[in-house]
């Protein structure tokens, strides 16, 4: 039997994040997160291109021309949609979700969901570097793993070797402590 896991060794991968500026104090957070995700991983920071949108809603369209352009192994996707007192929250909520995993199937290009959806601020600064971690980070973290998994399949070579753990490639690929 094969297993098939995607380390999170970075160094080679070149990357875009794809932020909105909309809940800015949380999204900066998120980009905080990202950056330190895939530095941690080894991703050279000239490897990295951050694209700014106004809205979540606006990320699909960025994310499927950057994930299109063959310049990149991955986009990760980060933005705050909060509940408020309107259905702006649904819509918003539903387009980006539906609009980031259609990237991913049509170009083939891990497109990852950094999308935090909560029901107020304090959950969402709680998940952007608060006690409940940082989504950034660990959409970073998803990002690095999905492009080797995927080169894994590609390349079909799957030899029993490259059946090490996540915290094994997670340990060899970094030095820093998990924030
Ligand atoms: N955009 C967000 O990123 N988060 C939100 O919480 C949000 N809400 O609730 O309104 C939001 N709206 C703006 C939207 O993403 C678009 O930028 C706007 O509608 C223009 O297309």
């Amino acid at each position: 039997m094969n297993e098939i896991i995607g380390t999170l060794q970075g160094n080679g991968i070149r990357a875009a994040v794809v932020v909105s500026r909309f809940n800015e104090t949380v999204t900066n957070k998120l980009l905080e997160g990202a950056l330190k995700g895939l530095e941690q991983c080894g991703v050279n920071k000239n490897e990295v291109t951050i694209a700014r949108v106004p809205g979540a809603f606006e990320i699909p369209i960025v994310a499927k021309k950057l994930a299109s352009s063959g310049n990149f192994d991955t986009v990760i996707c980060l933005g705050a949609v909060i509940r408020g007192e309107t259905s702006h929250f649904d819509y918003v909520s539903n387009e980006v979700s539906s609009g980031i995993a259609r990237v991913s199937y049509e170009t083939g290009i891990p497109t990852i969901f950094g999308i935090l959806t909560t029901d107020n601020v304090e959950q969402a600064l709680d998940r952007s570097g608060g006690n409940k971690g940082n989504k950034g980070f660990d959409a970073a973290h998803a990002a690095i793993e999905m492009v080797n998994l995927l080169r894994k399949v590609d390349s079909a070579q799957l030899k029993s070797t490259d059946s090490v753990s996540i915290e094994e490639s997670l340990y060899n690929a970094c030095s820093n402590t998990i924030p």
